[in-house]
């Protein structure tokens, strides 16, 4: 059921600490940990700790926790100091724009320039 525990998910397991992150950043509603298969000098995922498979069906179902995740991300940010160089928060939406894992994440990427448009 959307918003409950999935037991395929990893980001489930990572949020439940089944299995090992480097995590940056937690609230009562996001994880934010550091990707395992870095793009960039930061890249690190944000997810909600509640299950849905994207960024549409989490705004859908719970827009605050959508909004927590850019809230999130802006913090990282200024954590890692990239705010003012610039960085990019990006949702992968279905495999065909490269999503892998089911479960809602935004990537903040910085600590490099970024080229637009992205591939
Ligand atoms: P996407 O392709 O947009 O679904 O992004 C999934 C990201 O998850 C990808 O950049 C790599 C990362 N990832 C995959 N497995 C793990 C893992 O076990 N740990 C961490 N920290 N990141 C992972």
């Amino acid at each position: 059921m959307a918003g409950e525990p999935q037991a395929d998910c990893l980001f489930c397991k990572i949020v439940a600490g089944e299995v090992p992150a480097t995590v940056v950043r937690e609230t009562e509603t996001t994880v934010a940990f550091r990707d395992i298969n870095p793009q960039a000098p930061t890249h690190v995922l944000i997810v909600p700790r509640r299950h849905y498979r994207d960024a549409g069906s989490l705004a859908a179902a719970e827009p605050a926790v959508a909004a927590d995740l850019l809230t999130t991300a802006a913090a990282v940010a200024a954590e890692e100091k990239i705010g003012e160089t610039g960085y990019r928060v990006v949702f992968n939406t279905g495999s065909g724009a490269g999503q892998t894992v089911f479960h809602t994440h935004a990537h903040l990427l910085g600590g490099r320039g970024l080229n637009w448009p992205p591939g």
